[in-house]
């Protein structure tokens, strides 16, 4: 098996989690985020990673891997013990998929474009170290390419952090039951959740060389600081389980 990725890519995380929860070998190929495109699309119908070649068998998306997986390697289950957990779960997994993934990206990336010094390394992590330099020679136009194409301004990073705010919420609550998001134990949805959130609290095991939070700018550096009591239990799934 091969996964086409980014480091830096918590949707990508995902799968990364998931084939190292089942001990499954497969090769990483990281890619840088701009060129990857046409590799990508050589293989598959959209440009987005992670894609999974497994024997030439291509499929792209995280939710569509996972379920991949399953299906092919169901041993070590992510899907609960039985329909009804399923259910849960895979529904758990596309609000997070549709509503914390976009906001994590749009609200991280509004502030962390403007540390050139301390993204580059992030957006290149895992390729040659040569990109890095080529990275910042044209940062201004990596900057201006990555808002236009992700609708990336002040105004959508507010939305974006209003989003997180109440998801946050959510989740928290939720946690409080069982410590889990569904039923008793760990399934895909705590693997979503705590891949996407990933992000805000920076866990070591990421392939990504996470930033100073001492000199990420102020709104980013605070917010973090005022959410990590709501993203303690996430945090700590994924010190149990990653
Ligand atoms: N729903 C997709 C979202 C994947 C996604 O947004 N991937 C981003 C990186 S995190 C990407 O590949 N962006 C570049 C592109 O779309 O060409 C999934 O779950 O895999």
């Amino acid at each position: 098996m091969k996964l086409y990725q980014f480091a830096i890519s918590h949707f990508s995380e995902k799968v990364r989690w998931a084939l190292d929860y089942k001990n499954l070998n497969y090769q990483p190929v990281f890619l840088l985020p701009g060129t990857h495109s046409k590799q990508i699309r050589r293989m598959a119908p959209g440009s987005s990673v992670p894609v999974l070649d497994h024997d030439g068998e291509i499929v792209q998306g995280s939710a569509e891997i996972l379920d991949y997986l399953e299906r092919h390697f169901p041993e070590k289950s992510l899907s609960g013990d039985d329909a009804n957990s399923k259910a849960d779960a895979l529904a758990w997994q596309q609000r997070l998929d549709d509503e914390a993934g976009p906001a994590i990206r749009t609200w991280a990336y509004h502030y962390l474009l403007q540390r050139p010094k301390q993204v580059a390394p992030m957006l290149t992590a895992q390729t040659p170290v040569y990109n890095r330099y080529l990275l910042r020679l044209g940062f201004s136009r990596v900057d201006e390419v990555m808002r236009d194409w992700m609708k990336i301004n002040q105004k959508t990073a507010d939305k974006a952090q209003q989003t997180l705010d109440s998801l946050l919420e959510e989740l928290d609550a939720a946690y409080q039951t069982s410590g889990y998001l569904v039923g008793g134990g760990f399934t895909l949805a705590d693997l979503t959740a705590a891949s996407l959130l990933a992000p805000l609290f920076m866990p070591e095991k990421y392939p990504v060389p996470w930033p100073d939070t001492r000199r990420l700018p102020a709104p980013m550096k605070d917010w973090i600081a005022q959410k990590q009591p709501k993203l303690a239990r996430v945090a700590e799934i994924y010190r149990l389980h990653r």
